[in-house]
């Protein structure tokens, strides 16, 4: 394995960064996850946009350009000879010292790994999630962004542990007012008659790739797809319901804290999205070799 910092590349046991970076000591930085299939990264441009976004809003220079950036992360997925799999691409405050003003991180740090990933088994993408609403909150916009993909997520780690602790793979997270905002590292659509619903932006979502994908594809399949306020209420009542992410892909969710959703099997509208989505992952993407 190799793995960029900074420029050069290193063997896993040597990629390492100090303990004075500010992404370590307080969570100071942004990242992306980036899946790549059959040779091609998905969406690439769409990823490394939302970096820069990212960055922009917590005031985070990156010391890169976007091309430089493409560049060095097809550079890494080649070296590590993989046509498929995933990459996690962070850029952190840098080096500083101990107190909090990042005046002191002279330039950022760009970190990437490129890894083989299966988020969850096949006999849940088969059968569906089981999922419970975590007494966590999702970040509330006044305190930091929930538009921001910081490396703050602790409040997802806690969410991610009331999941577990329930025997669950995901949780789904409320905002501040009570309604859906999206998963740990998931967004969240339910279908109900014929039409797609998932929360807007401004509920506390992350605007995902892969939520933008399911907009495409369900326009493409003439499923009407409307975003709007949602409450646990609307998941009981619905046909289906289905997270999408990067890791996670499109997968079906089937029971909302015991509850069964619809007749408690992936949905009609879900499965034709999820070979829409397979199909698509096929046949685009930036070509890793050229
Ligand atoms: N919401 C949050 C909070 C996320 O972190 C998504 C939605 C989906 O967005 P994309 O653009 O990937 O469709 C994410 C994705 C994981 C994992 O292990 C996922 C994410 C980050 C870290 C880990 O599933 N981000």
């Amino acid at each position: 394995m190799k793995i960029y910092i900074d420029g050069q590349f290193y063997a896993k046991e040597d990629a390492k960064i100090s303990v004075f970076d500010h992404g370590l000591l307080y969570g100071d930085g942004v990242f992306e996850g980036i899946r790549f299939y059959n040779g091609g990264v998905f969406r690439l441009e769409e990823h490394i946009n939302r970096l820069f976004d990212s960055a922009r809003a917590i005031c985070l220079r990156i010391p890169l350009s976007r091309e430089e950036i493409i560049r060095a992360l097809l550079e890494t997925i080649r070296l590590n000879g993989l046509r498929d799999g995933y990459v996690r691409l962070l850029v952190t405050r840098g080096v500083g010292n101990l107190g909090l003003t990042p005046e002191h991180c002279k330039t950022a740090t760009v970190v990437i790994i490129a890894a083989t990933i299966t988020l969850y088994p096949k006999e849940m993408y088969d059968n569906g999630l089981k999922v419970i609403t975590c007494a966590t909150r999702r970040n509330t916009p006044g305190a930091l962004s929930p538009a921001i993909k910081s490396l703050n997520y602790l409040n997802n780690v806690l969410a991610r542990i009331e999941a577990s602790q329930a025997g669950c793979p995901e949780a789904l997270m409320l905002n501040e007012q009570g309604y859906v905002a999206e998963c740990t590292g998931d967004n969240v659509f339910i279908v109900k008659k014929g039409r797609l619903l998932t929360p807007p932006v401004s509920s506390g979502a992350l605007e995902g790739i892969t939520r933008e994908v399911v907009f495409e594809l369900a326009e493409r399949a003439g499923v009407p797809a409307v975003q709007q306020d949602l409450t646990r209420y609307d998941i009981f009542t619905a046909d289906e319901c289905f997270l999408t992410g990067t890791a996670a892909e499109v997968v079906p969710v089937v029971t909302l804290d015991g509850r069964q959703i619809g007749d408690g099997k992936p949905g009609k509208v879900t499965g034709t999205l999820i070979a829409g989505f397979h199909e698509l992952t096929r046949t685009t993407g930036t070509p890793i070799d050229n």
